[in-house]
Formats: C-alpha cells, structure tokens, sequence
C-alpha cells in the first residue's frame, strides 16, 4: 500500500499519439523531418497518424478515466503553440486547453512535460541547443503554455530524458535531428538545455501560483546482486560518476548536479579541461532554482558484484534471462528500490517515477482480447520494489509508460508499450489484460 495522497498515472508524449502533424497551421518538427528519410524508421512508419489523439482526445480521457488514474503525464507539442514566425498559434494552444479541461472535468491531474523531443524544424535549424538563443525561444514558448495553461495545470516537467536528446540525437545519431556534435558542442548544448530548463523554471514560477516543477532524466540503476554495504556504497558511486562518454550510464550526474546541487560534478572541469563551455556564475544559479521532484525515468537496470580484489564487475544476464520485446529491456525490479535510494540520497528530494513499462509481444488473441501476462508480471514485481524503498525515501508517485501503444521513435509502430493496444489497421483501441491489473491496483492503492 502505498500514501493516500501518492499519485498513480500513465504518460505519453505528444509526436508518439497525436497525428494530424499538417493540422492547424502546426509547424513543421524534427521528428516530422527525420521521419521524412524511411531509412530512419525501423519500419518507415511516422506519426502522422498513431493513436489520433489529437481527434480523439475525448476518448482518450475516456479511457484514463476507466483506469482510474489520478493524473496523466502527457507533452505539449512546441510546434503546435508557436508557428515558424515564433507567433502563438492559438488553434494549437486550444487543443492543450480542451484536453485539459476534459481531464480536470473527469478529475484527473494534468501533468505536462514541455518537451519531449520535437524541437521545432526552424530552430534546429538555427543550430538547435548549440545556438545561444535557444534559452529565450525556450522561455518565450513556455510563457505562452503557462499562460494559456493557467488555471488548469500546476504540475511541469520541464524536459524529458535529456540522455536521449543529446546521445541519441547528437552522437549515436539514432534519434532526431541525426547530427553529431564533437565533445567541445556536446557539453555547450547539454549547458544551454540546463538553461533552458532553468529559464523555464522561473517562468512556470512567475506565471503559476502554488506551481511544481521537475525535470525527468532516465537513468539505469547499478543494483548489487547481493547485500553487502560495500557493494553497495560502489554501485551508488558508479552511478553518479561522470566518465567521457555520453552514454545513458554515465550521465546522471552531468545533468542533475547542476540543478539539485548547484554545479558540475568536480570531474567534469577536469577531465572535460579541454572542451569547456563558458559557465558563468549566472547560468548556475539560473540552473539550479529549487524545484520541487526528482522524476526520474526507469526501466531497467544491471547488477553488480564485488571480485576477489573488491572490484566493482557487472554481472552479464544469462541467455533466456527474462527481457522485453526491446534489447534494452531486462527485467531488473530492484532498479525501482535502488535508483530512489540513491536519488534521494544524493540530491534529497521526493521522487516520481515518470516512466516505467514494458515492451512486449503484444496480439489480438482469437477471443478478441490482448493477453499480456509478461507485462502485468512486469509491473507487480516493479511496484513491490517501489513500495518496499516507499516506506524508506518519499516516493511520491508512479506513471505507466504507455498509456497507449505509439510511435516508438526509431523502432516506429512496431514496439508496443501500451496498456491499451492500438490496431493500426483501423484505430481501434483494445484495453489489455495488463489495463485491467493496473486498473486493480490504482483501486486498491497499491499490491
Ligand atoms: C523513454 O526513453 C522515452 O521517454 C519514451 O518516449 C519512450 O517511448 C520510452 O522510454 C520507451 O522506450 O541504459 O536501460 O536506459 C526511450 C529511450 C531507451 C532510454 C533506451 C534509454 C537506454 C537503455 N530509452 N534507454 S538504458
């Protein structure tokens, strides 16, 4: 069981469900370019279509309703608000808004991630985070959501899974825009975004009374494969080293140092001696306003031991070791008991889990239904890890990803993370056998 006010939701983000990318005067994004190149696309699918939310909104919040959720973590598509002369777009902006007022009316908690990857096509071109300038598009946009927003929403994040904007876009190039950055950029955008997050911070601050604001990396908890305080102490430090590469592993520091203790890891000035952005005492204090989360996005994770000279080895998952539909995707639940305890023991404040789900085989069986046990067994053995560390930091909420089945970036249509599958040949939604274990478990407030 988990508090009575603890906050059990599903999240999605805006290009993965929405569709109608022409409609509205919406401008054109960097993933609506990238997937221009099929090539890109595992199956040279797009998101001009998915789960036509942004036609199906109502249904939508039909839905979540159904699975009783308390709020629903869904992105605001920046190229819908502003248009490529950096104007509001009112049609776009109203389309958050109904969405919103539906949710309040069906007394569901919107909490809105401002962006989830789908920079406007015209600012990348500009130079995306590398150019300066980025910081006042960034604050000009978030002043408009705010505004429009005012009355409906209190709860932000500002980015999401900042790992993937700047690895998967930037140097593995696997992710949108696809344009590799040297170290000497990469660490000047991973600074304009804290900025970015930063500027937005005082500007939900200023513009939202009674606000919270948080920012959502994800992160693969280092978990010691038995009980042991120096195993563990050695896990915790890997965790928040920052070593040269920008790999997902070792980048929790590099981004959220900066916002929860005011600066850089010490390393990072040295090993990085080379490279360095100009940082100024400014930018660090514009960085690090308080807010008030650690979101934290967390699927999986590795486990450790120590070898005969107490070195910290990492323990390779067997062959047929239980793993989802995805090869990132092994099932490691302590992730969900050790990367709080870090978190918090690190940067001291409460924790939501923004995004935690599986990938699975999913099919509509003969009787009509979509069966799903790897995924309902996926999510109990989750939340009893996240209620075990509940009762040790404050964890003050939990978000499904997905709600629905949708564009899984590179690996388009054809990874299913949803509670509720989508059947692309018709826009059919069915709810899953795991809809309806997640549905028990909201009622009951917990396992
Ligand atoms: C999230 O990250 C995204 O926010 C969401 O849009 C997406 O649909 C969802 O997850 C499911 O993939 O070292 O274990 O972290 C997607 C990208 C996949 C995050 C790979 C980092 C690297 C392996 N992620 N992951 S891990």
């Amino acid at each position: 069981m988990f508090d009575k006010d603890f906050i059990f939701g599903a999240a999605t983000a805006a290009y993965q469900i929405e569709g109608s990318i022409d409609a509205d005067f919406k401008c054109e994004s960097i993933w609506d370019r990238f997937t221009k190149k099929k090539e890109n696309i595992i199956d040279g699918s797009d998101g001009s279509v998915v789960c036509d939310s942004y036609r199906k909104y109502k249904d939508d919040v039909a839905i979540l309703h159904d699975l009783g959720v308390d709020a629903y973590r869904f992105s605001i598509a920046w190229t819908r608000v502003i248009n490529e002369h950096n104007e509001p777009n009112l049609n776009g902006i109203n389309y958050y808004v109904n969405l919103c007022k539906e949710l309040i009316n069906n007394n569901i908690r919107p909490i809105v991630t401002l962006y989830h990857w789908d920079m406007p096509q015209f600012l990348d071109d500009l130079g995306g985070f590398l150019n300066d300038d980025i910081v006042n598009y960034f604050e000009k946009y978030t002043d408009i959501v705010t505004k429009s927003l005012n009355g409906l929403v209190k709860d932000y994040i500002t980015i999401n899974e900042p790992q993937c904007i700047m690895f998967m876009g930037h140097d593995a190039c696997m992710f949108a825009p696809g344009t590799k950055y040297n170290d000497k950029e990469m660490l000047k955008a991973i600074h304009n975004l804290l900025k970015c997050h930063g500027v937005a911070t005082k500007v939900i601050r200023k513009n939202v009374p009674n606000s919270t604001v948080g920012f959502a990396p994800c992160s693969r908890p280092l978990v010691p494969s038995y009980n042991d305080k120096l195993l563990e102490e050695k896990c915790y430090d890997k965790y928040f080293t920052l070593d040269r590469s920008f790999e997902y592993s070792n980048s929790v520091s590099i981004y959220s140092d900066p916002i929860f203790l005011g600066d850089y890891p010490k390393n990072y000035y040295t090993d990085f001696k080379d490279v360095l952005p100009e940082i100024t005492k400014e930018d660090l204090e514009l960085i690090s306003q308080p807010i008030d989360y650690i979101y934290q996005n967390i699927y999986s994770g590795n486990y450790y031991s120590l070898d005969k000279n107490s070195n910290l080895v990492k323990n390779d998952f067997y062959a047929g070791y239980p793993t989802g539909n995805i090869d990132w995707l092994q099932v490691v639940p302590q992730a969900l008991y050790y990367g709080p305890k870090y978190l918090y023991q690190r940067y001291k404040k409460p924790i939501i889990i923004s995004e935690n789900g599986f990938c699975n085989v999913d099919f509509i069986s003969l009787d009509g239904k979509v069966h799903d046990p790897q995924r309902i067994d996926y999510v109990n053995r989750y939340l009893a890890e996240l209620e075990k560390i509940s009762k040790e930091v404050p964890i003050k909420g939990y978000l499904y990803w997905s709600l629905f089945d949708n564009f899984e970036w590179n690996s388009g249509l054809s990874k299913r993370f949803g509670l509720v599958y989508i059947d692309y040949s018709n826009g059919n939604r069915i709810k899953k056998d795991s809809f309806y274990e997640y549905k028990k478990i909201i009622k009951n407030r917990g396992l």
